[in-house]
C-alpha cells in the first residue's frame, strides 16, 4: 500500500512514473487530493528547493522533480476543481517586455507550483499592461517579474507604475528576481519582494503574503 512520504521521495527523485502510480493508488484508496498536494507533493518539492539551495541538485534535477510533480498534480487537479478547494493563492509570473528568457521563470513557477500556488503564466515579453491585467482579469495576488538582461529590467518598474495607474497596487504583492536583479534593484523600484532564486522565491512569496 503507497503512503504519502512514497509520494514525496518519487518527486524528490524525479520518478514521473512512480508519481503518476503513487498518486492513482492513493486516490482508489480514497485519500483526499488535497491532501496529496499538500502532504505528498508539498513536502517532496520542499526538499528539491532546499537541495537546490544547497547546490546538491542542479537545474536538471529540479527540472526532472517537477515533471514527476506534474504527472501527479494532472490527475489530482480536476478533483481540486470539483471539490472546490481555493488555492493558497494564485501569482501571476512573466518575463517582462523585451525579454524572451523563460528557463528560469519556468523553474520559479514550478517551485511556486509545488508549493501548492496557482500558476498563471504569462509568458514571456509580457508587457506593463498585460501584468496589471492579470489582478483585474485573472485575480492574482502575486505579480512575479523576471528579467535576465540589463537593458529590460526598468520594464519591471514600469509595470509597477501600471498597476499604480489602474489602481490595484494595493491588491497585489509584486515579487521580482532574475540574475542582474537585485534586493537594492527592488528597494528602489518599489518591488515587496525580491528572491536570488527559485527555493527561496517560495519562501518571499510566503512571506508577502503572510504565510509564515
Ligand atoms: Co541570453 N543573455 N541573450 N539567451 N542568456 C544572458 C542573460 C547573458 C548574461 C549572456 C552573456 O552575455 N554573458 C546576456 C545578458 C547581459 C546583460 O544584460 N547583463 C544575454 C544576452 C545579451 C542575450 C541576447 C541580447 C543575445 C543577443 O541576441 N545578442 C539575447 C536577448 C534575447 C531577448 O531576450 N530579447 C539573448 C538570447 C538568449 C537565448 C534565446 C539564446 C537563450 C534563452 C533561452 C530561454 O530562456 N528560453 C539565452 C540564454 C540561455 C542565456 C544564458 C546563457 C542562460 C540564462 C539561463 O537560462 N540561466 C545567460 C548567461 C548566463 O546566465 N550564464 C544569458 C539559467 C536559469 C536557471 O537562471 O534565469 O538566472 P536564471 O534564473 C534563476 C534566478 O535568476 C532566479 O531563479 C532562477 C533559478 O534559480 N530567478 C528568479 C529568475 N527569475 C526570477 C523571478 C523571481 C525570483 C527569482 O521572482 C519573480
Amino acid at each position: 500500500m503507497a503512503e504519502l512520504g512514497d509520494l514525496s521521495q518519487a518527486v524528490i527523485n524525479g520518478d514521473l512514473k512512480s508519481a503518476t502510480a503513487i498518486t492513482k493508488e492513493l486516490l482508489d484508496a480514497g485519500t483526499e487530493a488535497q491532501t496529496i498536494v499538500t502532504q505528498g507533493l508539498v513536502p517532496g518539492m520542499d526538499v528539491v528547493g532546499q537541495k537546490f539551495k544547497n547546490n546538491e541538485f542542479y537545474v536538471p534535477e529540479v527540472l526532472i522533480a517537477a515533471r514527476a510533480m506534474k504527472g501527479s498534480m494532472q490527475l489530482v487537479k480536476p478533483l481540486l476543481v470539483e471539490s472546490g478547494v481555493e488555492p493558497e493563492a494564485r501569482v501571476a509570473i512573466g518575463t517582462v517586455s523585451g525579454d524572451l528568457h523563460d528557463i528560469g521563470k519556468n523553474l520559479v513557477a514550478m517551485m511556486l507550483e509545488g508549493a501548492g500556488y496557482e500558476i498563471i503564466d504569462l509568458g514571456v515579453d509580457v508587457s506593463a499592461t498585460v501584468f496589471a491585467g492579470a489582478v483585474t482579469d485573472k485575480r492574482a495576488d502575486v505579480i512575479a517579474m523576471s528579467a535576465l538582461l540589463t537593458t529590460t529590467m526598468p520594464a519591471m518598474k514600469d509595470t509597477i507604475d501600471a498597476l499604480s495607474e489602474q489602481g490595484v497596487r494595493d491588491k497585489v504583492k509584486v515579487m521580482i528576481g532574475g540574475a542582474p536583479v537585485t534586493q537594492a534593484y527592488a528597494d528602489e523600484i518599489g518591488a515587496d519582494g525580491y528572491a536570488p532564486d527559485a527555493a527561496s522565491a517560495v519562501d518571499k512569496a510566503k512571506e508577502l503574503l503572510g504565510k509564515v
